[in-house]
């Protein structure tokens, strides 16, 4: 195996033994081969689609391909197998529907013509078709920036679908990006060009999800999020997904079975469609990677709707109760499909909360979140005026991801030690390195502004491109905010793509730069956008305040 798509890359260069997230070699490879067999069927759909065929099934098993192969969402090596083989059929249906429509392919990519149906055959291909199949260090480097941003892309785009919001330009990106990572006559301009253009569908995705999450469930307001835990037992859900999100809360109505989100699940307290369970208690615990620990203490079942699943100890208890549904899955874990309507049937999980212990107490009180860009909107006065009058000098971007590595600690000293003239704008579960210390206000203004989801770093985009129109500045980087924001997996590349493709300059990135970035590369984007790493608190807190 060879993967270094995250942030914890064995060694700041890449796993190649065992995924530093639990992923094995035999997932890792495979996990390969699924690209592979999607790069193979993007060649006849990119084709097919010029002549006007549109193929859903094809669109959507694209999307869902690129979300499973997120870090940490899926280490079920059986639903790999059976996506490629699914995926070979398609390959075949797109390829036939794009002959009658009168494309002719000449010589195609392997990818678009290799095939077998023997498991063994799959594994033997898998280790031949990786990252490293690409030699030129810089290529390789662009290819793979540009897969990892689709792949964040895809995240939010299956989201977004899953509420019934879609855009045909998405799909068609992603699957143009897939068939560019095949193209040897390619420059390193042109993939440049592509990973910018990969950028701009991350602000469309990102806006579309922001469309569907808020006609769905109403725009996020001020929430105070209860910590602490009731006397009921609970189910825990995790991940990004609201629409799960909803049907959990509908079955699990009048059951006597409570429900408490973790990580990344925490925003869905801000939406006013939720807030009116009685039964939906607050939030327990804190980011993803603390999840061996606290899903002990909770008790009760856990469901992720997406990534960001931490493999259970050989010791630990909870192993049976956890569930997972959409692209995410667990070799162990139930896994729970939508029937043909659309429609998950939860009770199983309702059933065995019932037989659980009411969560153990790990904390108390409340936080406060739900600055989205509406809620924002509504105080724009109050926060123009404190610009103005000096009492806010700066806003700090520290949206992104958390992590396990030690070096995050620096995010927590960060927030810290920021002077109390400064508020911090964050999104993503980067922010449960602070959001719970006590930062106070600046005239009734929280110094630390949850706009929710890492996907809800839209808020802080249009949130600071309504600064720039009102402060009528002609540059969004003369507005007075800066940009040190965390990353862990791909849903960050895409956020971070987006960002550069809305103008944005002088991003520090921590806690380390991604792996994938060859040495060129880093150059060309510290070139251009003036991207950097992060040093020291002190050192850094100086630079960004002068
Ligand atoms: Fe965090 Fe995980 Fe949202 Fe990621 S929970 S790390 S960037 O999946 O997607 O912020
Ligand atoms: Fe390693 Fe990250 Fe890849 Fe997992 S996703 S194998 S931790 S680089």
């Amino acid at each position: 195996m060879f993967c270094y798509q995250c942030q914890e890359a064995a060694k700041g260069t890449g796993c190649t033994i065992k995924g530093v997230c639990g992923k094995t070699d035999e997932v890792a490879n495979i996990q390969d081969l699924l690209m592979y067999v999607m790069k193979g069927i993007s060649l006849y759909s990119v084709k097919a689609r010029e002549a006007g065929v549109e193929n859903e099934k094809v669109n959507n098993f694209i999307m869902n391909g690129l979300f499973m192969t997120i870090t940490n969402a899926n280490f079920d090596k059986v639903k790999f197998v059976e996506a490629i083989r699914e995926g070979l059929k398609l390959r075949e249906e797109i390829k036939k529907q794009a002959e009658e429509a009168g494309v002719s392919f000449g010589d195609l990519h392997h990818s678009a013509t290799w095939f077998a149906d023997s498991e063994n055959d799959f594994d033997a291909k898998a280790r031949v078709v990786g990252i490293l199949a690409t030699e030129n260090e810089d290529v390789r480097s662009l290819r793979e920036l540009l897969i990892y941003g689709v792949k964040g892309l895809a995240a939010y785009t299956e989201h977004a679908y899953n509420l019934g919001f879609e855009k045909d330009e998405l799909y068609a990106f992603m699957q143009e990006a897939l068939v560019a990572t095949t193209d040897d006559t390619l420059s390193a301009d042109d993939l440049v060009g592509l990973v910018m253009k990969c950028g701009a569908n991350g602000v469309t995705a990102m806006a579309t999800l922001d469309e569907a999450n808020t006609s769905a469930y109403g725009n996020p307001e001020v929430t105070e999020v209860n910590i602490g835990v009731s006397n009921k037992p609970g189910i825990l859900i995790s991940g990004h997904d609201l629409k799960d999100m909803e049907e959990l809360l509908k079955q699990t109505e009048g059951t006597g079975v409570d429900v408490y989100t973790h990580s990344e699940m925490l925003p869905a307290n801000y939406y006013p469609a939720f807030k009116k369970y009685e039964h939906f208690v607050g939030n327990y615990g804190n980011a993803w990677w603390k999840q061996n620990e606290e899903f002990e203490t909770f008790n009760g079942p856990i469901l992720f709707t997406t990534n960001c699943i931490v493999p259970p100890k050989a010791n630990s208890t909870y192993q049976d109760k956890v569930f997972t549904t959409g692209s995410s899955g667990f070799p162990g874990f139930k896994h729970i499909v939508a029937d043909e309507n659309g429609k998950k049937d939860f009770s199983e999980i309702i059933e065995l909360a019932k037989t659980c212990a009411a969560p153990t107490e790990i904390e108390k009180g409340k936080i406060v979140g739900g600055f989205a860009h509406n809620q924002v909107m509504q105080v724009a006065d109050k926060v123009v005026d404190a610009v103005k009058s000096g009492a806010i000098r700066k806003f700090f971007v520290m949206a992104g991801c958390d992590g396990r590595m030690k070096g995050r600690d620096y995010y927590t000293e960060f927030a810290a030690k920021l002077p109390q003239d400064t508020v911090i704008l964050t999104a993503g579960c980067a922010k449960y390195r602070y959001n719970k210390l006590e930062l106070g206000d600046i005239g009734g203004i929280p110094r630390v502004l949850d706009a929710g989801q890492c996907n809800d770093s839209y808020s802080l985009a249009v949130i600071a491109l309504k600064l720039k129109e009102v402060f009528e500045l002609n540059d969004i980087n003369d507005l007075p905010i800066a940009y040190n924001i965390a990353w862990y997996e791909q849903k960050a590349v895409i956020v971070l793509l987006a960002l550069l493709h809305l103008g944005v300059k002088n991003i520090h990135l921590g806690p380390t730069l991604p792996a994938f970035l060859s040495p060129n590369v880093a150059n060309v984007l510290v070139e251009t956008f003036g991207i950097g790493g992060i040093g020291t608190v002190d050192e850094d807190m100086k630079m960004f305040l002068n």
